[in-house]
């Protein structure tokens, strides 16, 4: 079993109240570029070119039988990993013409994470750069190939015009059918992929454009890696695309780079996470002479905002702020772009859909009546089980949704997002899950034992630091070694330990044997009066 569906009375509400309708995002695109009224308007701009409507859809149809000349079949996985330019708007939307699944890998991902993917998606090609931010690709892409069996082709960027060819018949894909494989954070050895419908994913968008004012006239800037949920669907390119306004893909989320961008292209709304926020909101405080004034509306969302800049932000940058908590498995919430200013600044707002269902339980599972708990979800646009059925304790026997975030509902119905239980560490909005590090530095010949947990970070909200136990001869483990350690063994760089502190034993209980699990609890609290040092910084 690939792909779990919803149940079918649910499946039956979502139609027959509206919510899925009977279109795919190869629908969208078509009837886009054959609207007078929008096919000729600017549809994706990056910093090389810009393309309309009508330009796009030809270039996908073309690229759409290129890829099928290749030899990559309805039904397929094909592996991108994409920077932030048109390339990636018109091979996923290529791909959606000929029915075969993108699968979203990130830019920053290294060949721990890819071998990972390629192999749980059964990934038929890569779509890969040459080289970009200085990091060899083609090796990377190369060396994923030769641990992957199913991988027939291998696809660099530049060569993509080459393989335009005259358009062919493709039959359509059926509404409700997998679209394309997302990526959880924080993955753990399996990744864990999750697979969304044209259906429910579009639904989300068109949800999300209601709630945050999407029209033909946004101009919507992606500075974060443009295959992630946020910047992709709430409501991100897509959202922009199908109200038939503009898409424009900053390289870097600089205020350097993103700003001219801003300029040149009135862009209206943008999606953050928290450090950028900072880092914008305090560029913006000192001053700048670039003209940001079209910026209606900046998302923050990935982790959790500070009170303190969410303050901040709307006054220094002149837009109004909006919080975004939501997860690529499906459910999104948002602060309403007219809710009271406490409402925004002290909460991650609620839910999108008046059919997302909500239940918070404690550590057994149990319903508590008070929150703070864990949250659970189930409705239209939540997935019921990941890719292959992997890691089905993510879902509760009824097939909701654990999210693993702890929250608290105010008597307004906002979510307040307070953490999370267990392992997963959020570092700026970039996963890292504890146990896959560790895994990877209990392999260090210097390492006895190790636990990983998150401290307190002033910029990024959390960071890693490794608790280790060495063993008794030789060098101690140093962060610089152990960095090196881990990006040798082909962890992104976001996953890397950001400190290390070597002690001589883990906290006792009194009850026997600890789970990590547990020792990672005990840990991060007594993790929190003081910050840890040793930093690589
Ligand atoms: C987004 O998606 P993912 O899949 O990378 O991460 C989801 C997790 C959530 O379960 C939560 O732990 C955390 O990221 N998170 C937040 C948050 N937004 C996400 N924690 C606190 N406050 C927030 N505002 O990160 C994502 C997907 C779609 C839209 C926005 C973010």
């Amino acid at each position: 079993m690939t792909f779990t569906s919803w149940p079918s009375e649910l499946a039956e509400q979502y139609r027959s109240e509206g919510l899925w309708c009977a279109e795919t995002f190869d629908d969208v695109l078509t009837a886009r570029a054959s609207d007078p009224s929008i096919a000729d308007r600017t549809a994706v701009v990056d910093v090389d070119r810009s393309c309309t409507y009508r330009e796009l859809d030809l270039r996908v149809g073309r690229l759409a039988a290129g890829f099928s000349a290749l030899g990559i079949e309805p039904g397929e996985r094909v592996l991108l990993q994409m920077p932030n330019a048109i390339e990636f708007v018109e091979t996923v939307f290529a791909l959606f013409r000929l029915g075969a699944l993108p699968v979203f890998g990130l830019p920053a991902h290294r060949e721990a994470e890819l071998v990972g993917i390629a192999r749980a998606a059964d990934v038929v090609a890569i779509v890969h750069p040459r080289v970009h931010d200085r990091f060899d690709h083609s090796a990377l892409a190369q060396t994923v190939a030769d641990q992957v069996d199913t991988v027939r082709r291998l696809i660099p960027i530049d060569t993509l015009e080459s393989l335009h060819t005259d358009p062919c018949g493709h039959p359509r894909s059926e509404p409700e059918s997998v679209a394309f494989l997302q990526l959880s954070g924080g993955s753990t050895g399996v990744p864990k992929l999750i697979p969304r419908t044209h259906a429910d994913y579009l639904y989300s968008v068109w949800r999300s454009n209601e709630v945050c004012g999407v029209s033909g006239d946004t101009v919507y800037l992606v500075v974060l890696p443009v295959a992630h949920n946020f910047p992709m669907s709430s409501p991100g390119i897509l959202g922009a695309l199908y109200a038939g306004g503009t898409v424009v893909l900053s390289p870097s989320p600089a205020p350097s780079a993103a700003w001219p961008l801003v300029e040149s292209e009135r862009a209206t709304m943008v999606g953050l996470v928290p450090p950028l926020a900072r880092l914008w909101t305090e560029t913006a405080e000192r001053g700048t002479t670039q003209d940001i004034s079209s910026l209606e509306t900046i998302q923050v969302g990935g982790a959790r905002c500070p009170d303190e800049l969410a303050r901040r932000i709307g006054p220094a940058l002149g837009v109004t702020l909006q919080q975004v908590f939501g997860m690529a498995e499906g459910l999104v919430c948002y602060t309403r772009l007219d809710d009271p200013i406490d409402v925004v600044t002290r909460t991650q707002g609620r839910p999108m859909s008046p059919l997302d269902q909500l239940r918070l339980v404690d550590d057994d599972g149990a319903a508590v009546a008070e929150g703070p708990g864990f949250l659970e979800v189930q409705g239209p646009y939540t997935i019921r089980g990941y890719w292959n059925g992997a890691a089905p304790a993510s879902f509760a026997p009824d097939g909701w949704y654990r999210t693993g975030d702890v929250v608290e509902i105010t008597d307004g119905g906002d979510l307040v997002v307070l953490g999370r239980g267990g392992d997963r560490i959020n570092r700026g909005g970039e996963k890292v899950s504890a146990e896959q590090l560790e895994e990877h530095l209990l392999e260090h010949p210097a390492v006895r034992d190790v636990i990983v947990v998150a401290v307190a970070d002033e910029y990024l909200g959390e960071r890693t630091c490794a608790y280790v136990i060495a063993v008794d001869s030789g060098e101690p483990p140093s962060l610089p070694m152990l960095r090196a350690f881990a990006r040798d063994r082909g962890l992104a760089d976001w996953k890397l330990p950001d400190s290390v502190v070597v002690v001589d034993g883990f906290p006792e209980t009194g009850v026997g044997k600890v789970s990590r699990r547990r020792l990672r609890e005990i840990l991060t609290e007594q993790n929190k009066p003081r910050t840890v040092a040793a930093d690589e910084r």
